[in-house]
């Protein structure tokens, strides 16, 4: 199976709930490695573009409000089948239907304020780790582990 990135970003809260460790350790564990990062507060035209396939939903003005009022962790996670496998951490949208063990299933209780965004198809994933992350700002992983893997 190929390497691949995928985007990943906690949402506004993650911060303050003080999960941060834990959600990554969960990713770490699971194999991804982390080959970019960083903290920042989403200006609204960042929003509007990053979640332009929902705008004319009814929640786009409440989801892109939510989205910029406070700090998010942006990353750019690595591995085999990266893609799927971030989706399959994360569990279902509405973190009702997320299965307990999925980080939505574990730490979230509304579709609003599930918690983590992760890229749904190789095309998100480029263009939203364009979005947020310039080529300098992503770096190689080199990894003296991937034999126990
Ligand atoms: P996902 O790919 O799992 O993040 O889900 P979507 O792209 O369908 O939705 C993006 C975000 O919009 C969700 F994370 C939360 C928000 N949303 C709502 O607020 N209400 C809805 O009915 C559906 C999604």
């Amino acid at each position: 199976m190929a390497v691949e990135r995928t985007f990943a970003m906690f949402k506004p809260g993650v911060l303050q709930r003080r999960i941060v460790g834990e959600l990554i350790s969960r990713m770490e564990k699971k194999g991804f490695n982390i080959v970019a990062i960083k903290l920042m507060r989403i200006p609204m035209e960042m929003a509007k573009i990053h979640y332009e396939e929902h705008r004319e939903k009814s929640f786009f003005e409440s989801l892109t409000n939510y989205i910029v009022s406070g700090p998010v962790i942006a990353m750019v996670l690595q591995r085999e089948n990266a893609i799927a496998t971030l989706r399959k951490i994360c569990g279902a949208t509405n973190p009702e239907n997320a299965e307990m063990g999925t980080i939505r299933g574990d730490y979230a209780v509304s579709t609003e304020r599930n918690i983590i965004h992760a890229s749904d198809s190789p095309e998100s994933a480029k263009r939203e780790i364009g979005l947020f992350f310039k080529e300098e700002e992503i770096f190689p992983f080199e990894d003296g582990n991937e034999h126990w893997l």
